[in-house]
């Protein structure tokens, strides 16, 4: 794991865009991002009982897998939204960039590798990329069945009670 503030500059969303300018554990957390690094899945399972999470998959991101519309998935990923619940991410293999939304509206870069896993609270804005590889192997967990679409930013979004309840969180008014 390694997170930088994105370079905003033209190119393919797969290349590192990475300004230079690192972001800090203590940062992230205070967006409410905790990561891990955990090889052994019993510890995944540890953090996912004790978070009380129900349900989980594994997706495949890579042209291997997906065939033809893998070019069109990895925009998809990549249009900014939000969940109204919290979510664990887990790599299995692979690697990919979660891009998070600052307190200030600035991209957060957040590189994730093999084992590495995020907890992103519900409400922040957010958008996923593989890299250059062109490969990310996930487990998603989900704390509840039918909450993990995603819900593209707009005006329907700044409204949403989880996104208030999320700035609430980072103004220290919750
Ligand atoms: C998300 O919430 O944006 C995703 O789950 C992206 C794919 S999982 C690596
Ligand atoms: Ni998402």
């Amino acid at each position: 794991m390694k997170a930088y503030w994105f370079d905003n500059l033209p190119g393919d969303q797969r290349e590192p865009h990475d300004s230079g300018r690192e972001v800090s554990a203590e940062y992230l957390s205070k967006l409410g991002i905790l990561h891990f690094h955990y090889p052994n899945l019993d510890d995944v399972n540890a953090l996912a009982s004790e978070r009380d999470y129900k349900n989980r998959d594994e997706v495949t991101i890579s042209p291997q897998a997906m065939g033809d519309v893998y070019e069109e998935k990895v925009k998809n990923f990549f249009h900014e939204h939000l969940h109204e619940d919290e979510e664990i991410r887990y790599i299995l293999d692979g690697g990919g960039y979660f891009d998070v939304r600052s307190e200030g509206d600035d991209w957060v870069r957040i590189k994730l590798e093999k084992h590495d896993l995020m907890i992103m609270p519900a409400g922040i804005y957010h958008r996923f990329t593989t890299d250059t590889q062109n490969y990310t192997k996930a487990m998603r967990l989900f704390k509840e069945d039918p909450k993990w679409t995603p819900l593209n930013r707009g005006d329907a979004t700044d409204t949403n009670k989880y996104r208030q309840d999320y700035l609430k969180t980072l103004n220290g008014t919750a």
